[in-house]
């Protein structure tokens, strides 16, 4: 048929990869149930870390995984006729866009796959979020708030005075499970005794470390005033951006205080044999955004048990001194 060749192509340039879990199995043939795993950010380490995680439940439960990085909505849609051509029974997925939501529903559908998403929730043709489709996030707003009151007990333990004092929340509010971090964040601090007017946005136009650098450098450039520096955003991506903005104006580590959310993309800042702004994170659970995710996604398909439809995930404080323990113990590192 004239379609055929294209996808073919399509399917070959996507360079999907197929994970592990495949041995002895040959496609659909196997009898063995073949799943995909999704992702927005693929080069985050937050994401390779819930790959590594469902490969560990596909080996434990003897499945097959296909892990796709998917950056934009035509990727994504050619990503699941992609897994339906591989004759997938279904996916996880963390979209580029949540407004894709419907889109993707209605086309897993039509082509019989079940659907997980994880961490960024699809948004319906309504604006309110797809509670129908499983979904499996961070509580969003606690996190911020964790993030807020660790802002300020490390600032109180510093001693800072208030003045001379400001937050730079790097927002990206197109996301509803970043805009509710950044808004814990702020809500905490104020709660605290933080002011509000010193608290500034800066909004990120890339959810990553270019768009909060750029963000950051230019809050910075707005208020030569500021002496010292809070700093909170969406991920661990969004404040190592700003904190690298505050060194490029020669800020001391000493005068930054930096904590991202994930714990698993600041490693390497942890690891730098003297400090940087960069001071603390929340660790994420990416065992159960990954592995917890797609092997309820598996019990679906193969013993018909339906996934809960909304469940929410927690954090862990970790900092230069804690993060070895931490990821240690939390089954992250060996
Ligand atoms: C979003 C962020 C990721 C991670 C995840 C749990 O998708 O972009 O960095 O924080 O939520």
């Amino acid at each position: 048929m004239f379609w055929a060749a294209p996808l073919l192509l399509l399917v070959a340039i996507m360079g999907c990869d197929r994970g592990s879990g495949s041995s002895g199995s040959s496609g659909s043939g196997g009898g063995r149930v073949k799943l995909g795993f999704i992702v927005k950010q693929p080069e985050e380490p937050w994401f390779q870390l819930e790959w590594k995680f469902a490969e560990q439940a596909a080996q434990k439960d003897g499945f097959d995984l296909v892990k796709i990085g998917a950056p934009d909505g035509d990727k994504v849609l050619s990503a699941i006729d992609n897994l339906a051509s591989q004759q997938a029974k279904g996916f996880v997925i963390c979209t580029p866009d949540t407004r894709l939501g419907p889109a993707i529903v209605s086309q897993a559908r039509q082509r019989g796959l079940k659907l997980i998403s994880v961490d960024d929730q699809f948004i319906g043709t309504d604006g309110k979020p797809m509670t129908d489709v499983p979904y499996l996030g961070i509580s969003a707003r606690k996190i911020g708030n964790q993030v807020g009151q660790a802002l300020w007990d490390e600032m109180k333990k510093r001693g800072w005075p208030l003045e001379g004092t400001a937050v730079c929340v790097v927002t990206f509010d197109e996301l509803d499970t970043a805009r509710e971090r950044t808004e814990g964040a702020s809500e905490a601090l104020a709660a605290a005794g933080f002011p509000r007017d010193r608290m500034y946005p800066a909004p990120q136009k890339t959810s990553d470390v270019p768009g909060a650098l750029d963000a950051g450098a230019v809050l910075l450039t707005q208020h030569p005033e500021v002496k010292r520096w809070l700093i909170c955003g969406t991920n661990d991506s969004a404040v190592m951006g700003a904190v690298r903005a505050t060194e490029g104006r020669q800020f001391r580590p000493e005068d930054v205080i930096g904590i991202g959310i994930n714990g698993t993309d600041c490693i390497s800042e942890f690891e730098k044999a003297t400090p940087t702004g960069f001071f603390a994170s929340v660790l994420l659970t990416p065992k159960k955004h990954g592995g917890d995710t797609i092997e309820m996604l598996y019990r679906w398909v193969k013993d018909g048990q339906e996934p809960p439809k909304d469940t929410r995930t927690t954090g862990i404080l970790i900092d230069r001194s804690s993060f070895r323990q931490v990821l240690r113990e939390q089954g992250i590192t060996g």
